[in-house]
């Protein structure tokens, strides 16, 4: 019988093929799916995220592990979607209007599904229009935006007001985040939160989504 703890731990020495591996056994075991997803796949990335924020790993090792977790979600995501098993809840994520930075959104990306969330990546250089067109037709539960620019990073008001606007507000949290962003920032324009990295983005989606 396949120890579920193993396969964080290959998650977490960024063993993707051996993530794979031990997910298929487990599966063909008979072992319960959302188990190997919270117990296997979920605790080895929140370890991984831990090690982030307290600089033991760095933007390498993150992505490494991101990828063997990606190994196991892809045996994990369609007995997911057939089982009807809901996650945390549904985020959109993007790069805000005029740019086009997207490391530091696709490590929150990576952050956020390996807590269970269900990530929407639109891209970069995503309009406000967008996010709430998408927002409507996917029904989100939070909407992240991503900025590298101190002069784009002004359009995600511009986010803040269309959520408003489109009577959302309340029912899809905002928060940003990006090197120019900062906490008084997201006060300033209304966001539900802000987070400075990405293993924090996912604790914040948590936090915002249980309130
Ligand atoms: Co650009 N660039 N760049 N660039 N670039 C910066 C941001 C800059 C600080 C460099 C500098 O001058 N020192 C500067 C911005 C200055 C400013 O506005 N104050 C800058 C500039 C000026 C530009 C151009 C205008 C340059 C030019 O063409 N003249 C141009 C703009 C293009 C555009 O967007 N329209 C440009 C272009 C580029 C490249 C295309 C070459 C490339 C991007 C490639 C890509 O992303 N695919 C690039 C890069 C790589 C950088 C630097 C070097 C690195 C950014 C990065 O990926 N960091 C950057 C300088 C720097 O930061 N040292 C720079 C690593 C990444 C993991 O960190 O993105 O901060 P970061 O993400 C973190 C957190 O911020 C947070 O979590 C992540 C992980 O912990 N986070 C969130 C991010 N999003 C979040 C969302 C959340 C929560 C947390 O919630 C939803």
């Amino acid at each position: 019988m396949v120890e579920l703890k193993e396969i964080a731990e290959k998650l977490i020495g960024g063993k993707a093929d051996e993530v794979h591996s031990l997910v298929k056994r487990a599966l063909d075991e008979g072992q319960d799916v959302s188990k190997i997803l919270n117990e296997g796949l979920v605790a080895g990335m929140s370890v991984v995220g831990d090690k982030f924020k307290k600089n033991e790993f760095y933007v390498p090792e993150v992505l490494i592990s991101a990828r063997a977790m990606k190994a196991g979600m892809g045996l994990i995501r369609p007995i997911l979607i057939e089982k009807n098993i809901k996650g945390l809840g549904t985020v959109l994520l993007g790069t805000v209007r005029g740019d086009l930075h997207d490391i530091g959104k696709n490590l929150v990306g990576m952050m956020l599904e390996g807590a269970g969330f269900e990530v929407i990546d639109l891209g970069v250089d995503v309009s406000s229009e967008k996010f709430v067109q998408v927002a409507k037709e996917k029904d989100a539960n939070l909407v992240g935006l991503s900025a590298l620019l101190t002069t784009t990073m002004l359009s995600m008001k511009d986010v803040v007001g269309a959520v408003q606007k489109e009577g959302l507000k309340g029912k899809v949290k905002v928060i940003i985040g990006g090197a120019p962003v900062t906490q008084d920032y997201a006060n300033e324009i209304g966001a539900d939160g802000y987070a400075p990295d990405a293993a924090s983005a996912a604790d914040k989606a948590k936090e915002l989504l249980k309130s």
